[in-house]
């Protein structure tokens, strides 16, 4: 059975950039370099370094035209368009030639190594438009870096002949999609590789690519439910509610909804690194701002918690690097024992700086800094319960304070943890159209004979015909960064820019939104209405490109 609304949206159509609508071509521009050690990506990457800017513009002559199968794949964590992607990609690639198929690869880069895949018909993808999730084929993390996997890969390609594969991931992922572009073209296997910009985090993004999808929806979902907590809180008067957001280390999602819902305190990661904050200054902020506001008798208020600002407190960033460089030294040693042996193993073999800080850590933080990783070598930081922690280290001040007469209100607290519950809505009107060109532009990409390269669809403030539809380079977004005690290329992760006007506009606001109670409350997302109700895209995008 289906909800009213899943009926309603099923027939709603996704708006293209007019560059995609009709006959186009592909314009070049200048050739690409990485934003960082060029000398060392372009060795290895010798096939698809260096390749330039695309664009697409509408044309006279005729429309694009291909024959062939191609393959997706859902990679990571979900986020909400991915459904819309590879209805785009599928709507694109019928328009090529109606007798081209395409196959999704299931649970993940997984699926491809093990051969585990279905083909997606017009009837399934007909079930999947505009709607969250990425139940159409699932999702995975493996981690596609090895030459057997890329060459056990190869063969369902070649069974299928598949022609092209485009895989919708993050940053990782599509560090991945890049090696394999390369491998494949190396090889001269004859299959094009393409990305597309997925992540609820929005830290994929650089100056070509403007947003990753799924930002935007999970972003309102989450406003709408701190505003309802905010109203809640307003009408009790009687709780601070420390609220984590996800977003990886990046506190682009925490930020984003701190613009749109005002709460009294928002701590950005990526600031109290660059103030070198110790935990203690990021709880003595808070405290004071309690106090602050209960000497106005308001015992109540909100606090948004990026889930990634344990790793930017700079004493636990040199932890966690210690503690990466350790695990990677000693791997095979460490996956033989268990976790109580591998915490042992850790305490006594960590310098005496962060031994120390390592055994000031509540039990269950530093086990989650210790022994979790993803297959990327990322630390899970979703599982490290922070806004807990905060709340629990913020009252313990406070009663000092007490004590000391320096605060006489009431502290009581709440905790939410929100991510899951935004990663699979239903795509907003944005989100919708902005993956669907995604996935279409994908199509022309491949059409175009482009591989290595990520869909990117541009000036995304500007209504969607305006919207500028191409391709970049992926070499063009790598730098070398530290994974698993190995220098490797990676697609530079974007943090939150101090010196960004999405910052600087919460910077200006934030003492009085402390102070008084300047609580918004977003709503939940509309999907019919108004256009300033439903299309509008998020404040970080309108503050980033005004
Ligand atoms: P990616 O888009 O990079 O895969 O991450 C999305 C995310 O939701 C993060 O915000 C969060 O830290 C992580 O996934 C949680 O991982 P999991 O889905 O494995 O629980």
């Amino acid at each position: 059975m289906k909800s009213a609304l899943q009926i309603a949206r099923a027939a709603y159509q996704p708006k293209l950039p007019k560059a995609l609508r009709g006959a186009l071509k592909a314009v070049e521009g200048a050739p690409t370099q990485s934003v960082a050690n060029q000398d060392e990506v372009r060795k290895l990457f010798p096939n698809t370094y260096g390749m330039p800017y695309l664009h697409f513009e509408p044309s006279t002559g005729g429309t694009f035209k291909k024959k062939l199968n191609a393959g997706v794949i859902l990679s990571g964590g979900q986020a909400p368009g991915g459904h819309n992607v590879i209805a785009g990609l599928f709507d694109g690639l019928k328009s090529l030639d109606p007798d081209n198929r395409l196959y999704g690869f299931i649970l993940g880069p997984g699926g491809l190594v093990d051969h585990k895949y279905m083909e997606l018909t017009s009837d399934i993808i007909d079930e999947y438009r505009n709607t969250g999730g990425f139940d159409i084929i699932g999702s995975g993390r493996t981690k596609l870096e090895k030459k057997e996997q890329f060459d056990k890969g190869l063969e369902i390609l070649r069974q299928l002949d598949i022609k092209a594969l485009v895989i919708i991931g993050g940053d990782d992922s599509n560090t991945n999609a890049c090696v394999l572009a390369e491998y494949y073209k190396a090889i001269g296997a004859g299959v094009q590789v393409i990305g597309c910009p997925k992540t609820i985090d929005g830290d994929l993004k650089n100056s070509e690519i403007e947003t990753s999808f799924g930002f935007d929806t999970a972003t309102k979902v989450y406003s709408e439910v701190i505003g309802n907590i905010e109203r809640d809180c307003n009408s009790a008067k009687k709780y601070w509610h420390f609220i984590k957001l996800m977003g990886r280390s990046a506190s682009h999602v925490t930020l984003e909804c701190a613009l749109q819902t005002q709460p009294n305190i928002t701590l950005i990661g990526e600031e109290v690194e660059a103030k070198n904050q110790t935990l203690d200054d990021v709880v003595t902020y808070i405290a004071k701002a309690v106090v602050a506001r209960s000497e106005r008798g308001l015992d109540f208020g909100t606090v948004l918690v990026p889930e990634g600002l344990i790793e930017f407190i700079p004493a636990i960033k040199r932890l966690i690097a210690e503690l990466n460089d350790l695990i990677a030294a000693n791997q095979e040693e460490f996956d033989k024992i268990d976790a109580d042996r591998k915490i042992s193993f850790i305490k006594s073999h960590l310098s005496s700086d962060n031994a120390a800080i390592f055994n000031s850590l509540p039990a269950g933080v530093s086990r989650q800094l210790a022994l979790d990783r993803d297959p990327h070598g990322n630390v899970q930081v979703s599982l490290i319960e922070t806004e807990q922690l905060l709340a629990d280290m913020t009252a313990a001040k406070l009663d000092e304070w007490k004590k000391e007469g320096k605060f006489k209100g009431k502290f009581a607290t709440q905790h939410h943890f929100f991510g899951y519950e935004g990663r699979c809505a239903a795509p907003s009107n944005f989100d919708a159209d902005y993956c669907y060109s995604l996935g279409y532009n994908a199509s022309m990409l491949i059409a175009a004979g482009k591989t290595g390269y990520m869909s990117s669809i541009k000036n995304t403030v500007a209504p969607a015909d305006q919207w500028i539809a191409g391709g970049i380079p992926i070499t063009m977004m790598m730098n070398m960064e530290k994974r698993n005690g190995e220098m490797k290329p990676v697609i530079r992760k974007a943090l939150v820019e101090l010196d960004g006007a999405p910052f600087k506009e919460f910077a200006a606001h934030r003492d009085e939104w402390a102070i008084e109670t300047a609580f918004v409350y977003p709503g939940p997302i509309q999907y019919f209405g108004p256009s300033e109700v439903c299309d509008q895209p998020t404040k970080t995008l309108k503050l980033e490109h005004k």
